[in-house]
């Protein structure tokens, strides 16, 4: 039998020098200097709240490239932070991790982020379906009733939400949005949010792909109310594919279904550790990333 190797995967970045500014389960942030950051995508996945031990082939290229073309989508309705995603455009401090950065980081502006998770739903899913069959509302916007799981909203809605000292985004209204906002600013965000998700979404429907909901995070530069962090990817959205909607139940993800069949299957507790996964689920999963890339940018990653 010959062993199934996967391409190379990074799991850990290695900057020993570098000031770690924000880190996430599969992502993280350097500071540069006082005014740039750089945005590092990594591997890793996480499942059901947990980073898994293993990492899925090229999947931080995927979801910065995947920034990269949104942000250039979208540029029209909102500046972004992207300053250059060209290694050889980075400064010389970083210019011996080119290997390690190149396609899977973002030079970006640093700014003050606003502490509020920018969310916009057009279908009903996740926390929404949750509060929705407690209250006939999300985020305290009423919903018709009879609607079921994963069907499409009459209209998008911004359902915003905050970060957790947990780690888990607690839902709120608008409301209570303008309580840590200024309400102006509330206001300009909830539309830039409408707006970037109705222009990505139809776009997306058009190419198979349907995003369910997405959560957008903003910050203020010189350039005004600027789109931060990662966009429209699979990690801050609800991807589905189109061909196999139907409402009335959860759907399956158009990236991690393997990955959850999988940890369904061995019947992993849900607590840590988080399991390895098979060599041909990473395999599966890495070509449904790059599938997802392909289908929204019309052309092959070259990986
Ligand atoms: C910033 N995060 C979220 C957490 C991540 C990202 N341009 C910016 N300026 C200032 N701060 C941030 C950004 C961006 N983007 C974003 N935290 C800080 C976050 C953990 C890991 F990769």
């Amino acid at each position: 039998m010959t062993p199934q190797l996967l391409d190379p995967v990074l799991l850990q970045t290695d900057f020993p020098e570098l000031e770690l500014y924000a880190s996430g389960k599969v992502r993280d942030v350097y500071r540069l200097d006082n005014e740039h950051l750089l945005f590092v995508a990594t591997d890793r996945i996480s499942a059901f709240d947990y980073v898994l031990a293993t990492g899925i082939p090229h999947k931080g290229t995927v979801l910065t490239q995947l920034s990269l073309f949104w942000f250039d989508f979208l540029k029209d309705i909102v500046p972004n932070h992207l300053i250059t995603a060209d290694v050889s455009r980075y400064p010389s401090t970083v210019t011996k991790y080119a290997e390690q950065l190149r396609g899977r980081s973002m030079m970006v502006m640093r700014g003050e982020m606003f502490p509020v998770e920018c969310v916009v739903r057009g279908y009903l899913s996740g926390s929404g379906w949750k509060e929705y069959k407690t209250s006939g509302k999300v985020c305290g916007i009423p919903l018709p009733s009879g609607l079921k799981e994963s069907d499409q909203l009459p209209e998008p809605i911004f359902t915003p939400a905050t970060k957790a000292t947990t780690g888990h985004d607690i839902n709120i209204s608008f409301e209570e949005m303008c309580k840590i906002v200024p309400s102006e600013t509330a206001r300009q965000l909830r539309d830039i949010s409408l707006k970037l998700y109705k222009k990505a979404a139809d776009y997306a429907r058009q190419r198979g792909i349907i995003i369910a909901d997405t959560k957008f995070e903003f910050g203020t530069t010189p350039m005004g109310i600027t789109l931060a962090d990662e966009v429209l990817t699979p990690d801050s959205s609800r991807f589905w594919p189109a061909d196999k909607y139907s409402s009335g139940k959860a759907q399956e993800s158009y990236d991690k279904q393997y990955v959850r069949d999988y940890l369904e299957e061995i019947r992993w507790n849900k607590q840590p550790p988080a399991p390895a996964l098979p060599v041909e689920v990473a395999r599966r999963t890495s070509e449904k990333y790059l599938e997802a890339y392909r289908l929204l940018t019309g052309h092959e990653l070259k990986v």
